[in-house]
């Protein structure tokens, strides 16, 4: 690059993703294909519209790409084109979901979503968000006793409140979901299921999880998340709700679509329907309930209990040391967490109770069990001992070098 400020800057990063244990459950390491495809020229095209109803010329390849990574994301998910459809324009997991609501739901109607504090996220409706003003949450959480979901509360709430829409999926929530039962709940009341897989779609896509698509309406997904692809989005809906999530997408909340950024995801949707990608689906949990029944057994309240998916929650105030604390201890030995909240955390958002740990992104180094361990003695160690071992943990990330 000639720019070489921001090309040291870029070498920096990859210096430091090779250099430090990536544990955010959220974020994952890429293919060189899928980086090929995002930094192609297919970024310098405008193509607003839809494949054959575009508002620019020139879009002659730009329709067969779209249709492609249309068609791949179907086929990942195991879904009939007859019955299901996808939207791939949406720019990430934010708008997203805002145009499911946009298009479904009239504003001022109520949303039943997650608490942001229970393991919900900032678009399930939460007040300082858009979609909490222009709609109403119906707010949920999970049981304070077994800290997972109550069904039978879940229907009480949804009968007494009546959303229009329930969001299930969430990002730090450790356990399997029963969508059956949602199912059940969503059609008591008349509302849509909509599932937000953003976390675990690529668990879906590899076999790993059950899928959702049996029971909601409306499934959308980020693409960088367990999915393994460029950062972005999608949205699957029945066949008779595609115009209506169509119109909201383009026109109603995106100008011309990122092109280089669907190709991308076309690239990793064919990369997730590879037989390798089940076998990384499968690992991304092994590893998760490794890093869980270790940590476990060094003393560790993991939240819940354990984990059935690719993330756990660690309660580190349990051992008097805030999330916050835990963070930057762990950051200074080259181990990237996030401080999160808890179920009922008494503690605030900025310095709560506890850190979130997930898998995808070392298991996509080839970790597994085995470096597992390894990963929560460091853990304990620099927690509990404050001991430095930047350079163990330097030792183990340049035995598993990121490939792309
Ligand atoms: N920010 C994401 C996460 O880390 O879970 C959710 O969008």
């Amino acid at each position: 690059m000639k720019d070489i400020q921001i090309d040291k800057l870029i070498k920096r990063e990859a210096q430091r993703q090779n250099e430090t244990l990536d544990l955010i459950p959220s974020e994952n390491f890429v293919s060189a294909e899928v980086l090929k495809a995002l930094g192609s020229v297919l970024t310098n095209k405008y193509a607003e519209g839809y494949p054959g109803k575009r508002y620019y010329g020139g879009n002659e390849y730009v329709d067969q790409i779209e249709d492609l990574c249309k068609e791949r994301a179907l086929k990942a998910f195991k879904l009939s084109p007859k019955k299901w459809h996808v939207n791939v324009q949406p720019y990430s997991g934010s708008p997203a979901n805002l145009a499911v609501y946009a298009g479904l739901v009239p504003l001022g109607e109520k949303i039943m979503g997650m608490q942001l504090d229970m393991g919900g996220h900032l678009t399930h409706g939460h007040k300082v968000s858009f979609t909490g003003s222009a709609w109403k949450q119906v707010p949920y959480g999970v049981d304070q006793k077994t800290e997972v979901l109550n069904y039978e509360a879940l229907m009480a709430l949804a009968e007494s409140e009546k959303p229009k829409l329930i969001v299930v999926g969430y990002t730090a929530y450790p356990r399997k979901i029963d969508f059956a039962k949602f199912r059940v709940i969503a059609d008591k009341i008349g509302a849509y299921l909509m599932v937000d897989m953003s976390h675990f779609s690529g668990l879906v896509a590899g076999g790993a999880l059950s899928s959702p698509f049996k029971y909601a309406d409306v499934v959308t997904t980020t693409t960088h998340k367990t999915l393994r692809g460029p950062r972005g989005a999608m949205i699957f809906c029945k066949v008779d709700l595609a115009k209506s999530i169509d119109r909201a997408v383009f026109p109603g909340l995106q100008g011309g679509p990122h092109v280089n950024q669907i190709a991308a995801t076309a690239v990793a949707l064919l990369e997730a329907s590879q037989p390798a990608f089940k076998s990384y689906a499968k690992q991304v949990i092994l590893n998760a309930k490794a890093l869980a029944n270790e940590l476990k057994r060094l003393g560790w309240r993991i939240v819940s209990g354990g984990t059935d998916t690719h993330l756990l929650l660690v309660d580190t105030f349990a051992r008097g040391i805030s999330g916050k604390e835990a963070n930057d201890l762990l950051q200074e030995n080259g181990i990237i967490v996030n401080k999160n909240t808890i179920p009922f955390d008494a503690r605030p958002p900025m310095d709560p109770s506890g850190i979130r740990l997930g898998t995808p992104a070392l298991t996509t180094r080839g970790m597994k069990e085995k470096e597992m361990a390894v990963v929560a003695a460091f853990i304990h160690r620099i927690l509990m001992e404050k001991v430095n071992i930047k350079g163990e943990v330097q030792k183990l990330c340049k035995k598993f070098p990121i490939r792309a």
